[in-house]
């Protein structure tokens, strides 16, 4: 049963502090499948394409990773979200793109972030196994900006 969560907003030290790392034995408990099913039910009603666990104030490296078309990104992908823990993003584009942000934690501002077009992501999913894959264009952004909150970084500092 996943329930919608609080959101931490800006200002809140817990958005500013670097998440800690998922332990292997942490892998397919209740609590970590609790956890996803309930930051998947609050991006959803929050109408976000991707949420970082510190959002939840759980300073864990988690994110799930939602692209969808949206006024913003008229030609952003539908894809299913993607459940990452330890996101690492190893290779990166020397292209940068700018484009419009927000986030759930900063209500009310927008702004245009240069990004990477294009990244490699290695992470474990639910199931404990390594996975690596390349995106571009907005999933890439979305990876790109849930990896910063794991960071305590916030893309009003990108501005
Ligand atoms: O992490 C969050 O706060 C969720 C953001 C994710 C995001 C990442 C990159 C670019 C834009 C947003 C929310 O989805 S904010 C709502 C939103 C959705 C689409 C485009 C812009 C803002
Ligand atoms: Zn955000």
């Amino acid at each position: 049963m996943s329930q919608i969560m609080a959101v931490a907003q800006l200002g809140e030290a817990i958005l500013g502090i670097r998440a800690s790392e998922i332990q292997i034995h942490e892998l397919e408990s209740n609590w970590l499948q609790h956890l996803t099913a309930s930051m998947q039910a609050t991006m959803l009603e929050r109408n976000g394409v991707g949420i970082a666990a510190p959002q939840v104030y759980v300073s864990k490296r988690v994110i799930i990773v939602a692209s969808r078309p949206n006024v913003r990104y008229p030609d952003a992908p539908e894809m299913q979200p993607i459940i990452m823990m330890n996101p690492v993003i190893t290779t990166c584009s020397e292209q940068t793109i700018l484009g419009e942000e927000g986030c759930l934690s900063v209500p009310d501002t927008r702004g245009q972030v240069a990004r990477a077009e294009k990244i490699t992501v290695q992470y474990l999913n639910l199931q404990g196994q390594p996975v690596e894959i390349r995106l571009e264009g907005f999933p890439a952004r979305i990876v790109q900006h849930e990896v910063d909150h794991l960071d305590g970084i916030l893309f009003t500092e990108r501005l």
